[in-house]
């Protein structure tokens, strides 16, 4: 454990644990001492990360299968953890994803469902399933939601994916004036490119296509943007981020990139 952290044996959440962001995410985390509770829908994967974190970083972690569009799954395993899991402190609100470039008017109904109830009431249903205790516990609590360069500014193609991130931002706007009254942090982190799984999943499983993203600029990586939360989360407790927009060196916005 890093002697100058100031959170380890404290108890985080990260949904989205399997890949990208979020598997990042909870290895540095895991470097700081947090125990983690790690979420997502591929069961070997978050198996694959619990053995990773418990050998090589020393923490105890929990694997848990979870969809988070499904409101009663959410509440159903969130609500059952084993006592000494319930009391977190940090919650990362990652799991999301981008399905397609269509237009707006000709996404399929698939495409926006799966956007909205993922990154959107996905978000919802962990924040409820998991705030109220902080709350109760006057926890020194910290959640960070993943945003987007997207949710600031819309492009052609991306209107619903845009449209749930700059939801996000809202939400997390919300969410810290709603905790105003309380020790509980939040922060909205909204990156630019990150190479990750989101391409290839944006274009159902066309590596080539996904390839096509990254190639020509060099984007962020998912341990890029899990040194700035890790950052974020060991923060002293007085410090607030309200957000915080990470970019590569090549992109200005979502809309605005240079491609050598
Ligand atoms: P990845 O595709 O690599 O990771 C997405 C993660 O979300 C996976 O672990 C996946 O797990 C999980 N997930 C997706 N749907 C669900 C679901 N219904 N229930 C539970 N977990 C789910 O992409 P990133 O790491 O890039 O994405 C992480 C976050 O970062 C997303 O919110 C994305 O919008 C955001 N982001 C990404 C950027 C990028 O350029 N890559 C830029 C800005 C923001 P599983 O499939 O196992 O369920
Ligand atoms: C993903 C970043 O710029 O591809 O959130 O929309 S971008």
């Amino acid at each position: 454990m890093d002697c100058k952290s100031l959170v380890g044996g404290k108890i985080g959440l990260v949904t989205g644990a399997t890949s990208g962001i979020g598997k990042s995410s909870a290895v540095e985390l895991a470097k700081l001492g947090v125990n983690l509770i790690i979420t997502g829908r591929r069961d070997s994967l978050l198996r694959e990360l619990q053995k990773e974190l418990e050998t090589k970083y020393g923490v105890k972690a929990l694997p848990l299968k979870l969809d988070v569009r499904n409101s009663g799954e959410v509440d159903s395993v969130l609500g059952a953890l084993p006592t000494e899991w319930k009391d977190i402190d940090i919650l990362i609100n990652n799991a999301g994803l981008a399905r397609g470039t269509a237009k707006v008017h000709l996404n399929s109904l698939e495409e926006i469902d799966s956007m909205v109830d993922t990154n959107v009431k996905g978000l919802l249903y962990v924040t409820r399933a998991v705030v109220p205790q902080m709350v109760a516990r006057k926890a020194e609590g910290i959640i960070i939601n993943i945003g987007s360069v997207a949710g600031n500014i819309s492009y052609g193609g991306g209107a619903v994916y845009c449209g749930t991130k700059a939801a996000v931002r809202y939400i997390s706007d919300g969410l810290r004036i709603d905790l105003v009254d309380t020790p509980i942090r939040v922060t909205n982190v909204e990156p630019g490119l990150v190479e990750t799984e989101f391409s290839i999943v944006r274009f159902a499983g066309d590596r080539d296509k996904a390839k096509k993203v990254y190639t020509g600029i060099e984007a962020l990586t998912p341990d890029d943007i899990a040194l700035v939360v890790a950052y974020i989360v060991n923060l002293p407790k007085n410090i607030q981020i309200p957000e915080i927009i990470i970019t590569p060196a090549h992109q200005a916005d979502s809309v605005h990139k240079h491609y050598e």
